[in-house]
């Protein structure tokens, strides 16, 4: 009852921000992501009928104020395995974790995957994508490779479905990271939504505009058009941070050297340079570029001031066992 898998952190382009239904943890809007191969999680689950209580580690130390959440997760495992048998979890990131790097997405996706193999349950991947949404919205996301959608589906089965709406190699963009402070961030993801939804005066307007702007990124997707994705991904970005911002207190997750990365590749891509950025809950700046860009993209990034390093990567696959 022991099983070990991998998942990567995904980007979303058209951004989840809002819950429709905090209890089940229903996004209040679908969302288009791209699953890295670069920066991995890798966890084990290891179901023992000794254990009075589930235990779990993340980077070796202990993590309290996470063990709800983990056994919140193994408990839809086990509900659906119909067993009742609890669990030591140890999970690494060579990444680091809850700076806005998605860590909860390749966390949870991994967590779900391994639980599964373990008990031997048999789920089924639009179920097991919806457990992993119920643990975090983005995790659903990186249970696929390549580019993503999550879809609402008021009235369905499961509130949501998750699918992957092309392969990673179908168009190899790759990914530029700058890391402008590796640090936890100030609010997490979870609060920030709630108070985004109960304060700012911009969020059902956040919430109409969504499906148009998923809509206009899939077609961009499906004809491989790196202009209109760069466009319609950008927009997106910053109509969240702005919902964000109007919040009380507003949420600004950015830092001066987000602003200057953000000047830098909307100056790089008005010289013709195929690249555009997004930002997520935290002051990274994630910037997806043609191939061919990579090299000029990677280097312009790490000769601005404040930029701490930049990750690398490539698309790559969803959630999967390595060890069972
Ligand atoms: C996203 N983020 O679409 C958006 C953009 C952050 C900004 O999904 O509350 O950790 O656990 O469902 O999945 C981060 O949110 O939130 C996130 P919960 P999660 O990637």
């Amino acid at each position: 009852m022991k099983a070990t898998a991998i998942a990567h952190p995904n980007f979303a382009l058209i951004k989840y921000w809002g819950k429709s239904d905090v209890e089940h943890n229903v996004p209040a809007v679908g969302s288009l992501s791209i699953t890295l191969d670069g920066l991995t999680t890798t966890t084990s689950v290891h179901f023992d009928f000794d254990l009075e209580s589930d235990h779990f580690t993340l980077d070796g130390l202990e993590r309290p104020e996470m063990a709800e959440r983990v056994s919140g997760c193994l408990d839809l495992v086990r509900g659906r395995a119909g067993v009742d048998v609890r669990a030591r979890v140890g999970s690494e990131n060579d990444f680091p974790t809850a700076a806005g790097l998605a860590s909860s997405a390749s966390g949870f996706a991994a967590l779900a995957v391994a639980a599964k193999e373990a008990l031997g349950a048999e789920i089924g991947t639009t179920e097991l994508a919806d457990i992993a949404r119920q643990a975090s919205g983005s995790a659903a996301r990186s249970l696929f490779g390549g580019f993503v959608e999550l879809r609402l589906r008021p009235g369905g089965r499961f509130p949501t479905e998750t699918l992957q709406i092309l392969g990673p190699a179908e168009w190899p963009l790759r990914v530029a990271v700058a890391v402008t402070d590796p640090g936890p961030k100030t609010t997490g993801s979870t609060e920030g939504m709630l108070r985004t939804e109960q304060t700012s005066p911009f969020y059902p307007a956040w919430v109409e505009s969504s499906e148009a702007d998923l809509a206009e990124a899939r077609e961009a997707v499906a004809r491989r058009d790196f202009e209109a994705l760069a466009e319609i991904s950008e927009s997106s970005c910053l109509k969240m941070h702005a919902v964000m911002m109007s919040a009380r207190p507003g949420l600004v997750y950015w830092n001066g050297t987000t602003v200057e990365c953000l000047h830098c590749v909307r100056k790089l891509r008005a010289g013709g340079v195929p690249a555009f950025f997004t930002i997520d809950a935290g002051p990274q700046v994630k910037v997806i570029c043609e191939p061919d860009a990579f090299d000029r993209v990677t280097a312009e990034l790490a000769s601005i001031e404040g930029v701490q390093r930049v990750l690398t990567s490539g698309l790559g696959d969803g959630a999967r066992v390595v060890e069972s």
